[in-house]
């Protein structure tokens, strides 16, 4: 997986909070030390690290928690926030419209490559493509994009040794989309940028993209200023995020420029392109169900216990809301479904995926007006005891049905989690993990 080192310091540093006895001032500075190891081994810039340290420390040992919020909690918080700030605060979007996208980048950046992507992207999205070749230095490089082109099925202008020559013909296609790919050098010399910049005023595009492979490191930095000085850039596209550890440096220094990653490549088929969106980013790096399960922990030794009681079988209405109101900060747990790669939502029974906030308060009433007995058993819940229920948390007789539906269902899943083999590992674990069954 995309950079699995760095994600593995970073559920290490989590993993040291959680287990923290007190957090003090010693226990801080040793997961924050943690930290700057996974990221300074993932590439990134001291200066930034040392940044980012300090603030993590000042926020966490400056002042006291926010109302309802142990320390730990506190802690886990703002050590998430400040990573996704570090990697690329805001998400970078790429609108889906008419228009003309420009890559830039140096030799074997990836940005032949990106073209087949994007194309493959705004097709899927409905939007049709042409690709244009703008690279004509080497023969080679046209033939290129004429076999990506094949591949993902856009129509290709690639003939001619004269790049503003070709952009012309290329801008007379009538496809939605307009991708020119641009000849590399070995770095950005003056001859690369003047002809960067007849392509830019030729093509007028509506973005230029640099690419950026995720192997330099924090030498993005530099690039991504200088190119964006020379030619004025209106986003980044990191590649190769599958196959180096130093993908993490390439994001915080991108991100230290002001430069917004709008995608990062993970591999070398059209397919393998994705929108960047840091939150998600960070999630996946840290396993968001070891995020909230850890959160969870850290929160009440009680935790424990509702894990013990399912393992033991046992699923009450009470154990069901615990668990519900503890997903309630994190999104439905629909959108956190999306966010655990290889959970299929098909797995998951429906409607269980979208409990709104809202409800979340009508059940906590519905289930305080029921009496220990019917929260330990709820078959014991018929008509009669509806109406009851209903009556006494001044909810209707659907909305109680309606808890027991949800209840019955969130029961399906456990006992599915408890019967597949891959309670720890297989699709359902994270599933599991929220429910509080595993460690
Ligand atoms: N592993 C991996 N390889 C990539 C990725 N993007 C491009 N490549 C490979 O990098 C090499 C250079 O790519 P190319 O698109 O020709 O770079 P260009 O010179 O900037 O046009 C090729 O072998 C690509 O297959 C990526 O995201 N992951
Ligand atoms: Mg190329």
């Amino acid at each position: 997986m995309v950079l699995e080192n760095l994600g593995s310091g970073l559920k290490d540093a989590l993993r040291r909070i959680a287990g923290l006895g007190v957090v003090d001032k010693e226990a801080v500075d040793a997961v924050v030390r943690d930290l700057q190891r996974s990221l300074l081994q993932a590439d990134a810039d001291v200066a930034l690290v040392a940044d980012l340290s300090s603030r993590i420390r000042k926020q966490v040992l400056g002042s006291p928690p926010p109302a309802g919020m142990t320390l730990k909690e506190h802690f886990l918080k703002v050590l998430y926030d400040e990573l996704v700030a570090f990697l690329g605060a805001e998400r970078g979007e790429v609108q889906l419209r008419k228009q003309r996208i420009l890559l830039v980048g140096l030799f074997g950046s990836g940005k032949t490559t990106l073209s087949g992507k994007l194309a493959k992207w705004f097709k899927t999205r409905g939007l049709s493509v042409g690709l244009v070749g703008c690279d004509v230095h080497r023969p080679a490089a046209q033939e290129q994009l004429r076999q990506v082109g094949k591949k993902v099925e856009a129509r290709v202008v690639a003939e001619g040794t004269d790049a503003v020559a070709v952009a012309k013909t290329g801008l007379a296609m009538k496809e939605d989309v307009l991708i020119f790919d641009s000849a590399g050098r070995d770095a950005l010399d003056a001859d690369l940028a003047k002809e960067l910049k007849t392509l830019g005023q030729e093509i007028k595009p509506d973005e230029v993209l640099l690419v950026l492979p995720a192997d330099i490191g924090q030498a993005a930095r530099k690039q991504a200023e200088e190119f964006n000085r020379l030619v004025g850039i209106t986003g980044v596209v990191i590649t190769k995020l599958d196959g180096t550890a130093k993908g993490g440096g390439a994001l915080a220094a991108t991100n230290a420029t002001g430069a917004k990653v709008k995608f990062i490549g993970v591999g070398e088929r059209p397919e393998d392109l994705e929108a960047y969106d840091p939150q998600r980013f960070v999630s996946r790096l840290i396993g968001y169900g070891d995020l909230q399960g850890l959160l969870e922990k850290a929160k009440e030794a009680g935790a424990d216990k509702v894990g013990k009681r399912l393992l033991e079988g046992s699923f009450t209405l009470d154990d069901f809301f615990d668990q519900l109101q503890s997903m309630q900060g994190m999104g439905s747990l629909s959108k956190m479904v999306d966010m655990i790669p290889g959970l299929s939502k098909a797995k998951i029974p429906k409607g269980m995926l979208d409990v709104q906030e809202g409800k979340m308060k009508k059940w906590k009433f519905t289930i305080q007006s029921m009496t220990p007995a019917e929260r330990a058993d709820p078959d014991l819940i018929k008509a009669s005891r509806i109406v009851r229920i209903a009556k006494g948390s001044g909810t209707s007789e659907a909305d109680v049905r309606e808890l027991l539906k949800y209840y019955k269902q969130a029961k399906q899943v456990v006992k599915l989690a408890k019967g597949g083999k891959g309670l720890k590992r297989g699709p359902l674990a994270n599933i599991a993990r929220q429910f509080g069954m595993t460690g």
